[in-house]
C-alpha cells in the first residue's frame, strides 16, 4: 500500500503505523483536506495486514492538533456547520473510535477543540509533559462539534466536563493524567518511543481478540454491553487464535498469533 497524503506522514515499522498530522504552520489544525486524508488512511489501513496498531501524533514540538481550522469555517452558516460536523464525525471521529485495530493518541503539545476530540476518539491517550488539553469552542461562540460534549464526560465525568467546556480552560498534562484523560505522561523526547513500546506489546497479543475487545469496551455504556461481551466471548472460541493461545499455554511456549 502506498500511503501518500498532502497532510499526513505515515511510517510503518514492525506492524505499527505512526501517523503524523503534518500542518505545523497551523499547529496541525484540522482542515478539510487533513480530515479527508485521515478518512482515506483509516479506510486503507483497515485491511492492511502490515498494520496492527496505529499511533496518531502531531508534527513539530508544539502541538498535537490546535483544533479545527478556524480560518476555514469562519464564514460558514448553520447548515454548513452542521454538515461539516456530521461528515467529520462519521468519516473520521466515529471511524477511529470503532476502528478494529488499536489507535493510540500520542499527544505531543496542544490538543485543543477538534484536536482533543481526535485524541478522545482514539482508544487511549498518552501525553508529553508539555501537553495542554482543552475544549475552547465557547470562546469562539461555538460548542465542540466533533463529539467533545459526549466523549469528555465519559472520560472525566459530567461535572468536570461541564466546567472544562464552560470555562474553556486547558488541562495541564499532569491534571489530565490525574483525571484519567491521559493514561501516562512522558518527556516529549520519549513520547514516540513509549507509544511504540505500548504498541509492540499489543502486537504480541491476538489481534482478533483485540478487535472484539474494542467493540465490547465501546459498548460499555450501551444497554446491550453485556450481551456484546457474551457474544464476542463465545465467538472467539471458534477462532484459530484461541486454539493457538491455549495450546501455547499448555505447551509452555509463547503463542504465535497470525
Ligand atoms: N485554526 C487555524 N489556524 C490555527 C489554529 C486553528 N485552530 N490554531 C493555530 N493556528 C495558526 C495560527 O493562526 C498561526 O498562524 P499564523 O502564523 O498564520 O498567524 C499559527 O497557527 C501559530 O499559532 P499562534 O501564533 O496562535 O501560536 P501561539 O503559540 O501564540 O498560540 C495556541 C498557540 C494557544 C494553540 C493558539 O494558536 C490558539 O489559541 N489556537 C486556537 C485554539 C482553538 O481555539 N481551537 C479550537 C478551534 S474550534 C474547534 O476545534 C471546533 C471543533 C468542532 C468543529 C465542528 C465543525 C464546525
Amino acid at each position: 500500500m502506498n500511503y501518500s497524503y498532502e497532510n499526513l506522514i505515515v511510517e510503518i515499522e514492525n506492524k505499527i503505523a505512526i501517523v503524523t498530522l503534518n500542518r505545523p504552520q497551523a499547529l496541525n489544525a484540522l482542515n478539510k483536506n487533513l480530515l479527508e486524508d485521515l478518512s482515506i488512511f483509516f479506510d486503507e489501513a483497515k485491511s492492511d495486514e502490515t498494520i496492527r496498531v496505529i499511533i496518531l501524533t502531531g508534527a513539530g514540538e508544539k502541538s498535537f492538533v490546535a483544533g479545527a481550522d478556524i480560518k476555514e469555517f469562519a464564514n460558514f452558516d448553520g447548515k454548513q456547520g452542521e454538515e461539516l460536523a456530521a461528515k467529520a464525525q462519521e468519516n473520521v471521529f466515529n471511524k477511529i473510535e470503532n476502528f478494529t485495530k488499536p489507535v493510540i493518541a500520542a499527544v505531543n503539545g496542544f490538543a485543543l477543540g477538534g484536536g482533543l476530540e481526535l485524541a478522545m476518539a482514539s482508544h487511549f491517550r498518552i501525553a508529553s509533559s508539555n501537553a495542554r488539553l482543552g475544549l475552547p469552542e465557547v470562546t469562539l461562540g461555538l460548542i465542540p462539534g466533533y463529539g467533545g460534549t459526549q466523549r469528555l464526560p465519559k472520560l472525566i465525568g459530567k461535572g468536570r466536563a461541564m466546567q472544562a467546556i464552560m470555562t474553556a480552560e486547558m488541562f495541564t498534562a499532569q491534571r489530565a493524567f490525574e483525571i484519567g484523560l491521559v493514561n501516562e505522561i512522558v518527556e516529549q523526547s520519549s513520547l514516540i518511543f513509549r507509544a511504540k513500546e505500548i504498541a509492540t506489546k499489543i502486537t504480541q497479543n491476538s489481534s482478533t481478540a483485540i478487535k472484539y475487545a474494542i467493540a465490547a469496551i465501546n459498548s460499555y455504556d450501551k444497554e446491550n454491553g453485556y450481551d456484546v461481551e457474551i457474544k464476542s466471548f463465545g465467538h472467539l472460541f471458534d477462532e484459530t487464535d484461541f486454539k493457538e493461545g491455549t495450546a501455547a499455554f499448555i505447551e509452555k511456549r509463547k503463542p504465535n498469533f497470525k
